[in-house]
């Protein structure tokens, strides 16, 4: 290599231009890599120089290398991100996502937004809170492409408002209203009007009234027998009657029948059970590990694309079967699946990008930030390794290992998630606009980063009823003051507890559990 001297004072323009801090190759290298360009030591291709014409100006003011964390001071950035000769669509978009994002991660560009005690900018908890219940309001023409998916609406408001300690129990009544006309008398709920039952607009449905308290609308036994037609006889789940077979429908499938507390049995009529299957939960877990790809990661269904939201999916599923330590290593590469998610946090943004060689976006603050409490439960420390030795009473003494870095999520949450101006929300990235999805997902991720979920072994996985409650043994604690301190964040920063699995307030959950024991009658 030739690494020049690294003097501190270069400015950031310098250092991103400088190519003589890239690797040299080998000659088989040099001659794959020149391949298609005119002169492999000339950094450009096709006329445009190294590190590409997304790349904007310089800050001219930052903090001081001191005073910023280590992946973003001046010589992390100096390290070149692609070969000269590599500059693609890839190279350019990731270029241009830097350059939008760095001016705002180093201070540079505050946007104006009121800064904390740490000096980066507070979470405007009223400006999202207002953001998120604007949805309730008459919505303008444009939304008219989101008629098939309202619930998620009602779904991603709620939990954001639940997230953000604000009361999402005053909607029920209305929402109650709204939901209804959507239940199919033949069980579940579609997306609008009219419309097919839909496993993703069930859930989104389910959760939305678990926040507001208005489960007790919904036909658990005409539920129960529509899950039963979209059950597959390889053990997955399709989204709908006839509709494509995939790993949102196994999670969403699981949340539904748990939260509803439905018979984990069959009903007698579903396809499924011709092929030999009893149970929801046969050939499952079987089926989730066939998702995970040589990648390391989880696609939506065999042999496709690993993707982070498909990674949350297949983690939050096999964390409703069983206990994380016992159904995680058994259907998944635990080792190949952490690397791949670790490698999704990019940098030096320090959010997550979805998939290998995209870019970062704020929502994936939960979709991968999400997998984290998961994966840590199911490789938790050696003395709580297994229900037979439960956690040592204590507190402390058992040292978290975090696989990745929440300091760097937080940073990316707060500096360039959050929309600047009166409107509020959060958005992916600062180039696109605020949405209540960016929201729900953005605020989940940073519950994620700022609050530790552990998995309690006491807790029983089945009931005495025989239904899966593994899921309902989460407990959340909040951060240190240490952490605060070397997060960034002030107390006035942090976001509830959101649940590891079901996405909703924890106090929410804990308010579903066992609202329908008792009730019996279905199976
Ligand atoms: C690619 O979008 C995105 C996917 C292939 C998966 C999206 C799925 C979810 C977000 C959640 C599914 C889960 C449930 C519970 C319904 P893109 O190409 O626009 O984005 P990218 O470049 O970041 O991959
Ligand atoms: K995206
Ligand atoms: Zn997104």
């Amino acid at each position: 290599a030739t690494a020049k001297e690294d003097t501190g004072d270069d400015t950031l323009d310098e250092l991103l231009k400088d190519t003589s801090r890239v690797e040299e190759l080998s000659s088989d290298e040099e001659a794959v890599f020149r391949r298609g360009t005119n002169d492999a030591t000339t950094p450009e291709i096709n006329g445009v120089p190294f590190p590409g014409k997304g790349h904007q100006p310089a800050p001219k003011r930052r903090l001081a290398d001191a005073d910023l964390p280590p992946w973003l001071r001046t010589s992390t950035l100096a390290l070149p991100l692609y070969h000269p000769a590599f500059q693609t669509t890839t190279s350019e978009s990731q270029h241009k996502t830097i350059a939008e994002c760095l001016p705002l991660l180093t201070g540079q560009d505050t946007q104006t937004l009121p800064l904390n005690t740490h000096g980066l900018p507070a979470l405007r908890r009223t400006q999202h809170a207002a953001f998120l219940a604007s949805t309730f309001n008459p919505l303008p023409a444009p939304y008219v492409v989101v008629d098939a998916s309202r619930p998620w609406l009602f779904y991603w408001t709620l939990a954001g408002l639940g997230a953000l300690a604000q009361p999402t129990t005053p909607y029920r009544d209305r929402l109650i209203s709204t939901v209804r006309p959507l239940q199919n008398p033949t069980g579940g709920f579609g997306g609008g009007h009219g419309q097919l039952s839909h496993c993703a607009c069930t859930y989104a449905t389910v959760l939305a009234l678990a926040c507001a308290g208005g489960l007790r609308c919904v036909d658990r036994a005409a539920m129960w027998r529509w899950l039963g037609t979209v059950k597959q006889a390889d053990g997955g789940f399709r989204m709908a009657v006839g509709a494509e077979e995939d790993i949102r429908g196994a999670y969403c499938a699981m949340t539904i029948l748990t939260l509803l507390d439905l018979p984990l049995a069959l009903p007698p009529d579903a396809p499924a059970r011709a092929a030999g299957l009893a149970t929801f939960t046969d050939r499952l877990g079987e089926w989730v590990g066939s998702c995970q790809t040589y990648e390391g990661g989880i696609s939506g269904a065999p042999n496709n694309e690993a993707h982070g939201a498909y990674a949350f999916c297949a983690l939050a599923c096999l964390s409703i079967l069983d206990a994380p330590s016992e159904s995680i290593p058994r259907y998944l590469d635990v080792d190949a699946l952490v690397r791949w998610l670790a490698s999704m946090q990019t940098q030096p943004e320090g959010g997550f990008a979805g998939r290998t060689e995209k870019l970062v976006d704020a929502c994936y603050s939960h979709w991968v930030g999400g997998c984290w409490a998961l994966l840590q439960a199911a490789v938790p420390p050696p003395n709580r390794r297994s229900p037979s030795t439960p956690p040592s009473s204590a507190a402390g003494e058992v040292s978290e290992r975090d696989l990745w870095s929440r300091e760097a999520l937080i940073r990316y949450l707060l500096t360039c998630s959050q929309q600047p101006g009166a409107k509020g929300g959060m958005r992916d990235k600062p180039s696109t606009r605020p949405d209540g999805y960016h929201t729900c997902y953005s605020l989940a991720g940073l519950s994620a980063a700022q609050n530790r979920y552990s998995y309690d072994f006491a807790g029983e996985t089945v009931d005495a009823g025989g239904r899966l409650v593994a899921a309902f043994n989460w407990s959340v604690t909040g951060p240190s003051e240490a952490e605060l301190e070397a997060w960034g964040c002030d107390g006035a920063d942090v976001v509830g507890g959101v649940h590891p699995v079901f996405v909703v307030p924890m106090a929410v959950v804990e308010r579903t559990r066992g609202m329908f024991e008792g009730l019996g009658g279905l199976s």
